[in-house]
């Protein structure tokens, strides 16, 4: 009798060493027989394509691949190609990412086809928004994997470079080689020795796998530490602290990717202080960088307290220095004109700069998305920025083809996703959110992949523990996948619909906020600065009659978003102010069609929950139990988020909430106290 309870406590015990807390992310490791590698040349990083294949392998037991490093004039950068017999590419990097699809595929349970594989873009960041103590700017998921508080802040543990080195392998096997390891709002201490020895242990652990780093930093650095009287970037002095600068940096890291800043934006210097212009700072630093290869990457995230509408500055700042950046400057435009909100109309500037290297700023950290509680899947927001259509160089002239060089020349290609990577187990916090981090990379790597086809690979990679039989398939991936593509526009739903966007109550952006505007704050900080709702109507004035906004567009677009009957009423309260009784297409009411897009967000989260409820037996228990406690969490603030803004709005529209749709169950006065966070 004592012998079974002793084999189920080990049995007990072995599970719960492998108590699933999500850290081996889509990389699974599941060889089931070995494969014979042949390759002429040695290296770091073809040691790890070797290594890849041998732990992994999935394919014919004892079969051979020959991994080939030669030119080929089909292959662009870091591209492959497979063929029947293995993985050829002109560079290293290009092997690794073709033995990372080889896996991908053979653990998808597709054929290996014969295809060459190139990248959209050549420059595939993540941004890290960490300080060097630790703490991470908009960051859910616990502290910095880079940066530490404390004395021993800069010792480098044995942990550390593991993780450091996770973190690598993760990127390389979705394709990303490059990350900036700090945050835009950059403390000048970044440039300080003890912190790029620090950025050197990184860099050497990212450098086989592909992985180049880069750094933010302050405009002013020059005066803050430097001993500088100014940062004019004009001061000769100044432009020798920087070149001195960049030549240390390169001493340490011969393959440093350069700088990305944030200039004359939200309090950061930049050179608008000095009377310069964008250009004269991005080029002065640009000039640094000449001779080592390297690039700036200058971000266009600026706006004014005064100005009349915030989404229109980017375009009015950069638009006049078209053309006069360095080709080694890449100006970085987040997705929208205003700032990652759960949905917004591209940002005008997208093929508008045809002169100028342009790329796009996603944000995987859901700031504005529900933290790393609601269950959102980016990809169908990033799919739909993407296929944007500017109309810039006539009908196809695409976001993704305005910036990845097949519409215009640019010298370099780049794309940048703020990361949502910590310290927790599960690195993003929600076991979901790494669905977010592993789309950027695959979307960089290939701008033309749809949602639907990540989701299906994620969702196959990431719980491949659990046998692909046709049970899992109907049972498990079907619905989960089905809900990963309705969950964005379900938060659409529930926070912001039909063009509404910065409603946020507070600083935290997490929680609905229309009334907030506490005095002394920023206008345009403010929810009531941007759905402007008053006893007429509701939505902000972006036609030709109010902010002109629409012009920043090319035509058919300007026509067409001026015209509320054409604008598309996904962006309705972003270009127009209309009336409570706006007959929508549906026939009802804009006030029903607002109050009908709540009622329809918060029923969308109470169906994930039924669906996620059922698939219990076909997930391990921690990562289910995990997701289904977030998941009750999502419901009830969605429901916070769907009372707050109709009891709110109703103020104004005076009418009542349709009857078809749940009565409110929170009062408006108990929300606007309350911190959603808590609840
Ligand atoms: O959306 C705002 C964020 C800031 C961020 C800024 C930016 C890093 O609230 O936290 O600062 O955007 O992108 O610079």
């Amino acid at each position: 009798m004592k012998a079974p309870v002793y084999s189920i406590m080990l049995i007990l015990a072995a599970i719960n060493l492998h108590a699933e807390d999500g850290h081996s992310l889509w990389l699974r490791s599941k060889s089931t027989g070995s494969v014979n590698i042949m390759c002429a040349k040695s290296s770091p990083a073809l040691a790890i394509a070797r290594q890849e294949l041998e732990h992994s392998w999935q394919g014919k037991d004892g079969a051979t691949i020959v991994l080939t490093i030669k030119k080929d004039k089909a292959l662009k950068g870091d591209g492959f190609r497979l063929t029947t017999n293995g993985i050829q590419a002109n560079t290293e990097s290009g092997i690794l990412y073709g033995v990372y699809e080889w896996l991908r595929l053979q653990q998808t349970g597709q054929v290996i086809p014969e295809v060459i594989s190139n990248p959209s873009y050549e420059r595939r960041i993540l941004n890290h928004w960490d300080n060097p103590d630790g703490s991470i700017e908009r960051g859910y998921a616990g502290l910095s994997i880079f940066w530490r508080e404390g004395e021993n802040g800069f010792a480098i543990t044995e942990n550390d470079k593991v993780l450091w080195q996770e973190y690598a392998r993760a990127n390389a096997s979705i394709g990303i080689n490059g990350t900036v390891l700090n945050n835009v709002n950059a403390s000048p201490l970044i440039l300080t020795s003890e912190c790029l020895e620090r950025v050197k242990a990184v860099a050497d652990i990212l450098r086989p796998y592909g992985i180049k780093a880069y750094l933010s930093v302050k405009f002013s650095s020059p005066s803050l530490i430097g001993g500088l009287e100014t940062s004019d970037p004009l001061n000769p002095d100044v432009i020798n602290w920087w070149k001195a600068k960049v030549k240390d940096i390169y001493g340490l890291i011969p393959d440093f990717g350069g700088f990305l800043i944030k200039a004359n934006s939200e309090g950061q210097p930049g050179p608008q202080d000095f009377g310069r212009t964008h250009a004269d700072g991005a080029n002065m630093m640009a000039d640094a960088f000449k001779p080592f290869g390297g690039i700036v990457m200058w971000r266009a995230f600026v706006y004014s307290p005064n100005s009349e509408d915030r989404a229109c500055q980017a375009y009015d700042e950069f638009m006049p220095f078209d053309g006069q950046f360095r080709d080694n400057v890449i100006i970085q435009v987040k997705n929208g004109p205003v700032d990652f909100q759960p949905r917004e109309p591209f940002s005008p500037l997208f093929g508008a700069m045809k002169k100028t290297s342009v790329m796009a700023e996603l944000q995987i950290t859901q700031e504005y998305l529900g933290h790393s509680i609601h269950l959102v899947y980016l990809a169908p927001m990033w799919e739909e920025f993407l296929k944007s259509e500017t109309y810039q160089e006539g009908e196809g002239s695409t976001v993704a083809r305005t910036t990845d060089g097949s519409l215009f020349p640019q010298k370099h290609t780049a794309i940048a996703g703020v990361a949502n990577i910590g310290l927790d187990a599960n690195w993003c916090g929600h076991h979901f959110a790494q669905a977010n981090w592993y789309a950027f990379g695959r979307l960089a790597w290939d701008n033309q992949l749809t949602s639907e086809e990540i989701a299906d690979e994620w969702l196959k990679l990431t719980f491949s523990d659990v046998s692909v039989s046709k049970d899992w398939h109907d049972n498990f991936l079907t619905p989960v996948k089905q809900i990963m593509l309705s969950s964005r526009e379900a938060a659409v739903n529930y926070m912001m619909p039909l063009g509404f966007h910065h409603i946020f109550a507070a600083d935290h952006h997490y929680g609905p906020g229309p009334w907030w505007a506490p005095k002394g704050v920023r206008k345009d900080w403010t929810p009531p600065y941007y759905h402007r709702a008053d006893t007429f109507g509701v939505g902000f004035d972006r036609t030709k009659s109010g902010s002109n906004a629409v012009c920043q567009y090319h035509e058919p677009l300007t026509s067409l978003f001026n015209d509320p009957e054409t604008c598309p009423e996904i962006y309705l309260l972003w270009f127009h102010h209309l009336p409570w009784d706006y007959k929508m297409k549906s026939g009802r009411p804009l006030w029903d069609e607002i109050c009908k897009h709540y009622g329809t967000g918060l029923q969308q989260v109470r169906q994930f929950q039924i669906v996620w409820d059922k698939v219990e037996p076909y997930i391990d228990a921690d990562r289910f139990s995990a997701v289904q406690s977030k998941l009750r969490k999502q419901c009830r603030h969605a429901q916070i988020w769907k009372d707050a803004c109709l009891l709110y709005f109703q103020q104004f529209s005076r009418k009542p909430i349709p009857y078809d749709i749940e009565r409110p169950v929170y009062d408006l006065d108990d929300l606007m106290k309350a911190d959603m966070r808590t609840l």
